[in-house]
């Protein structure tokens, strides 16, 4: 493999292009109009236009795509996330072109895609999945034996899309009285975001956590699972703070989930990397939920106390490889690591999109620090794409020490020009509730109602507002104290004074 085609835009762009840089392959970028100097296209070896903005007309186009591949002789295409990496026609108009898919085959991302089926694969493997329907509700079933199936599974309940996945098209339904509306409504919404009008039930667990196990397979027939993330804390279904391991997670559950998980990917022959999703009640019994048939968002906080490249291996693995990586340290924890996502919007503002140029941008750095960014000084945040600027992620020999470090980079943090996340964050790592790992996927909405709409304040920016006043008020008020000894003034002296010299 020589030469890989990044079917995919901003941060994760970026992170393949490092991973295939780190192994000597070169890389080709595809951009949208508004994308032709954005970061992933800077820091790939060729780049090649696919269309104007709106990603259906870009990052969308199958056939535009593997026409790009074709011509610039890539031998492998990374989806990413996102887009078109769960799409199965893609994977397989990839495959059908003679370019290797980085990522599982078509018909494990359309069997997966199924939550119907993908639950009968987890009750096949002898997983747990939440009480509900084993078959789809289509069109046929009518409200009355909607009504006699949920008096079986009981209430509260949700209604999911069977083409659906992520919390989309999702309705949580409290009585009998609220379901013949809800289903009508779910349905509608499937048939609309999916085109499959398709839904089932489940039995709604009222305040889990969201616990999900990586896992790598490759064509050799062995599955690795790995150390488990906590992603309980979401707005609207999104993420926003993960962490490894799960401080909910005891070396017993772990032990039971990743085999759990390992199970249900051998039970439909998964290769490449994947995630089994779980909820993880009080009690401490977990439930199959879903499989997300691609890289995540999330995986630097795997490869953080694990120390494994997550997309290096994604490679590896699509070119026959076998995994080699040792089973036992994959679910030892090294330390602890913790992923903010930083968003560029206004958390003020009901989290409004706050696209942009960003005119000003300082990075954290320094020990247990990475960032995962997509976007450099002067800079567009488009409008057209998830505004998503970068993923901070930090590590730490235990969850203090991480999130203690979090709270520094976040503090380093600066991003002028448009609003950002960040200030949201560091309310979150001050969160009494939080530090103690007291949280479920209620967490982030109950906290913010009970803020009340309350100002976050950018304290950081405000500090460092006032410290730049301050350093020039000095100069101007106190000339004598501050000035250069004589002859130092002019800029060729300045430059070889011996001053100077000590500064470097
Ligand atoms: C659930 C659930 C409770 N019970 N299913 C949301 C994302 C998608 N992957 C599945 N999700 C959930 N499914 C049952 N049977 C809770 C969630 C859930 C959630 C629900 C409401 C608000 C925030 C949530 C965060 C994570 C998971």
């Amino acid at each position: 493999m020589r030469k890989i085609l990044i079917a995919n835009r901003g941060e994760i762009a970026v992170r393949v292009i490092r991973a295939c840089r780190d192994m000597g392959i070169a890389t080709v970028a595809v951009y949208s109009e508004c994308d032709r100097a954005a970061l992933h296209v800077r820091m790939a070896d060729e780049a090649w236009p696919i269309g104007p903005n709106p990603p259906r007309e870009s990052y969308l186009r199958i056939d535009t795509i593997v026409d790009a591949a074709r011509k610039s002789g890539a031998d492998a295409v990374h989806p990413g996330y996102g887009f078109l990496a769960e799409n199965a026609d893609f994977a397989a108009a990839c495959r059908d072109a003679h370019l290797i898919f980085i990522g599982p085959t078509p018909e494990a991302i359309a069997l997966m895609g199924s939550k119907i089926a993908a639950r009968q694969a987890a009750i096949r493997a002898g997983v747990p999945v939440v009480p509900g329907t084993d078959q789809a509700l289509g069109d046929a079933t009518t409200d009355a034996d909607v009504l006699a199936i949920a008096e079986g599974i009981g209430y509260p309940l949700m209604i999911k899309a069977v083409a659906g996945g992520g919390g989309k098209g999702m309705r949580t339904v409290a009585s009998p009285d609220d379901l013949p509306g809800a289903l009508r409504g779910a349905r509608s919404e499937a048939a609309s975001a999916f085109g499959d009008a398709a839904v089932y039930l489940e039995r709604r667990l009222t305040q889990p956590r969201h616990i999900e196990v990586q896992l790598l397979g490759d064509h050799h027939g062995t599955i690795l699972p790995f150390v488990e993330r906590e992603c309980s804390l979401q707005r609207r279904h999104q993420k926003v703070v993960e962490e490894s391991p799960s401080l909910a997670v005891t070396p017993e559950t772990r032990h039971a989930m990743t085999a759990a998980a390992a199970a249900v990917a051998r039970a439909v022959n998964y290769t490449n990397a994947g995630t089994i999703e779980f909820l993880l009640d009080a009690d401490g019994t977990f439930y199959f939920l879903e499989m997300n048939t691609r890289l995540q968002v999330e995986h630097p906080v795997t490869e953080m106390v694990t120390g494994v490249d997550l997309v290096a291996w994604q490679i590896r693995i699509s070119r026959g490889e076998k995994l080699t990586l040792d089973p036992a340290s994959l679910l030892t924890p090294r330390g602890h690591a913790v992923e903010c996502r930083i968003y560029a919007e206004d958390p003020d503002n009901g989290f409004m999109p706050s696209p942009g140029r960003i005119t000003g941008l300082r990075r954290p750095h320094g020990p247990g620090v990475r960032d995962d960014g997509g976007v450099d000084e002067g800079g567009e945040v488009p409008i057209y794409y998830d505004p998503m600027i970068s993923k901070l992620i930090t590590w730490g020999d235990s969850r203090p020490h991480a999130l203690a470090r979090m709270r520094r980079a976040l503090a380093e943090y600066n991003v002028r020009g448009i609003k950002t996340t960040i200030p949201f964050f560091q309310w979150v790592l001050s969160d009494e509730d939080f530090l103690a790992a007291r949280f479920d996927t209620s967490f982030i909405d109950r906290k913010l109602a009970a803020r009340n709409g309350e100002a976050l304040h950018a304290a950081g920016d405000d500090h460092q507002e006032l410290a730049a006043i301050a350093a020039a008020l000095s100069q101007v008020l106190r000339p004598a104290a501050n000035a250069a000894p004589a002859g130092m003034a002019t800029p060729s002296r300045w430059k070889d004074s011996g001053r100077m010299g000590s500064l470097r």
